[in-house]
């Protein structure tokens, strides 16, 4: 394992998670454009047995998300995030894993922090008006992402004169704000925030320069999985992106990334698996 890697445990809402090997964290959409039906209850139906399933196959936490992030998504208003997540949050309270919430809305991180949310997973990297408030007295981990623009714009021609530093300096700044406002240093990850405003040469420099990007302080997480970086190299749809994401899921836990944000849990795990194996051995 890298020996960077900081060992102190992440602070999780309910948990405390260990950070002596990458966690995989199985990742729960539940956004019309992620089924083929758009009833809410068959959604909510389908998303919880697919968290069972993730579970099984060996995820360590989950991430719910009720509003789609691709690039060109449109947002959605609170009351209709709350209606998608909160189902699927109450299903899965005591499935034993810790629970996160993907929002940039402080009125959703309230609610879902009462309703047993273990982590607030914020791709806006807690800069809405009300955000650091929302989740600062509560002991849930916290996700600080980058993102340059917002999912509707974020691809239109992104450029940076340093991606490496200036993605480092946005996350060492939103990490000082967390701090400031009262943010035990162990409930906080960052995250370099892969395709968020960046071009393909962007990501691949921050995914090679992972521990300068996010430093030794903090634990990082990284989410490559199915994005256009891979489509870019492969030239494969996002459907068959399994062998380059689990690649690039691999490329980031050796440069130390403490949290893989995947889609394909089992092929992860295995991948992490055999890795471990090469560099600790296996017991006989
Ligand atoms: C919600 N979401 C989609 N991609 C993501 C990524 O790379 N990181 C985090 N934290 N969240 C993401």
């Amino acid at each position: 394992m890298p020996d960077h890697a900081p060992v102190r445990p992440l602070q999780c809402g309910r948990f405390r998670l260990p950070l002596d090997r990458p966690l995989v964290m199985g990742i729960v959409n539940v956004t019309p454009d992620s089924f083929s039906d758009g009833n809410a209850h068959f959604r909510a139906d389908q998303a919880i047995a697919h968290a069972r399933l993730l579970l099984e196959e060996g995820a360590d936490l989950l991430d719910i998300g009720g509003e789609s992030t691709r690039p060109g998504a449109r947002g959605v208003a609170a009351p209709e995030e709350l209606d998608r997540v909160l189902p699927v949050l109450e299903a899965l309270r005591d499935c034993g894993a810790p629970l996160s919430v993907d929002t940039c809305k402080p009125e959703v991180m309230r609610i879902v922090l009462q309703h047993g949310a273990d982590m607030i997973n914020d791709i806006g990297g807690f800069t809405a008006p009300g955000a650091v408030a929302a989740v600062a007295d509560s002991g849930c981990a916290l996700c600080l992402m980058h993102m340059r623009g917002e999912p509707r714009t974020m691809q239109d021609a992104p450029s940076y004169q340093d991606v490496v530093a200036e993605v480092g300096e946005f996350l060492a700044a939103g990490a000082r704000r967390l701090r400031a406002a009262g943010v035990a240093a162990e409930r906080i990850v960052l995250d370099p925030g892969f395709g968020f405003g960046k071009t393909a040469a962007h990501n691949y420099t921050l995914l090679r320069q992972l521990p300068q990007v996010v430093g030794t302080r903090y634990p990082s997480l990284v989410g490559v999985s199915r994005k256009s970086m891979i489509g870019a190299v492969t030239g494969r749809p996002a459907s068959r992106r399994l062998g380059g994401s689990v690649a690039a899921a691999l490329a980031a836990a050796v440069r130390g990334a403490h949290i893989l944000r995947v889609h394909d849990v089992a092929d992860t795990v295995d991948a992490l698996r055999v890795w471990s194996a090469v560099e600790q051995g296996v017991r006989a």
